[in-house]
């Protein structure tokens, strides 16, 4: 196994800066035809977020001794689908939003049309990325374009977001929530994984691949906690967000409605801890997957 000498500080740092530049060199330049709708794309996936799932594509590669040459597509191609799911989710038929990481949402800086385009766009590149020759086999290729697929669509992020509308209003038991997230926001940080192993070759039904796969549905649901949290209490000049309560407000089902700040809170630390149990096994090479999953627990936006 590799030995991990780099700090998580240094990697976090290095990897946000090479995610930013293959998204950067993959999205399509802003004055190719169509410009206006190539400069929103870029608009909705550049300067902005916090590139959680690139970060966990490559720390898994990490922990399994990957290039990282070999995560740069399939890192890029899960961030363009996570983008397009926001610019999705902002729209006036969706949430409504109208700032997104601290800037006008993509409908506000553009329209509407042009958002539900670029979020077309994003999925398909997403797709054209992967597909392209990048040192992986054609196998490997084609388990990371199904895996990829299956976590974004029906099955995955999107059953998850008709789940979730039609929930507004209701209350969910945690079962129910769980289950929703666990579709929502969870396919996509569980995939980040997936790619990881699909690249290092490892099946998902060995013990290593399986951990993993444990570690991260655990932290999809830590993720999901934390993102309750700082939507009741964040401060909105570090969240990009219009304001506090936002979901409360909306009446969407949610951890601290249903469980109260504290416990909600103290939920977020068990899932940690069970995450991190996971990864029990492994040496210093997973130490960027267990800094990630405390950093996911831990952040303030
Ligand atoms: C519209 C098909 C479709 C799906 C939308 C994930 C999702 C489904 C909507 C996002 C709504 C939301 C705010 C969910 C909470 C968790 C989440 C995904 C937060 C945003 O992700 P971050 O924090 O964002 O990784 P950054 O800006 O850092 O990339």
């Amino acid at each position: 196994m590799t030995k991990i000498s780099e700090s998580f500080a240094a990697f976090r740092e290095r990897i946000v800066a090479r995610s930013e530049r293959c998204l950067e060199n993959y999205l399509p330049a802003s004055n190719a035809f169509p410009a206006r709708l190539h400069e929103a794309m870029r608009y909705s996936v550049l300067g902005g977020g916090k590139r959680v799932r690139p970060l966990l594509v490559y720390a898994a590669g990490a922990a399994l001794g990957i290039h990282e040459s070999l995560l740069d597509r399939p890192a890029a191609a899960l961030e363009m689908i996570h983008a397009y799911s926001l610019v999705h989710d902002d729209l006036p038929a969706m949430d409504n939003d109208d700032l997104r990481r601290g800037r006008p949402t993509c409908h506000k800086a553009y329209d509407e049309a042009t958002a539900i385009l670029v979020g077309d766009a994003l999925l398909t590149h997403a797709f054209r990325i992967l597909a392209e020759p990048a040192g992986l086999s054609p196998g490997q290729q084609l388990r990371m374009l199904a895996t990829l697929a299956q976590a974004a669509g029906s099955h995955g992020m999107v059953g998850g977001q008709a789940v979730d509308l039609a929930a507004v209003g209701h209350e969910l038991a945690q079962p129910a929530l769980e289950q929703m997230h666990l579709l929502k926001t969870g396919m996509l940080i569980r995939c980040a994984i997936q790619l990881g192993l699909a690249a290092g070759g490892v099946a998902e039904d060995t013990r290593n691949g399986s951990a993993l796969i444990r570690y991260a549905d655990r932290v999809g649901l830590a993720f999901q906690v934390q993102d309750d949290i700082l939507d009741e209490i964040g401060d909105i000049s570090q969240t990009g967000k219009a304001k506090q309560g936002a979901d409360r407000e909306r009446e969407k089902p949610g951890f601290v409605t249903l469980l109260g700040l504290k416990q909600a809170q103290d939920y977020a630390r068990n899932l940690l801890d069970e995450a991190l149990q996971e990864l029990q096994a492994w040496g210093a090479e997973a130490d960027h997957l267990r800094a990630l999953a405390r950093l996911i627990v831990e952040r303030n936006r």
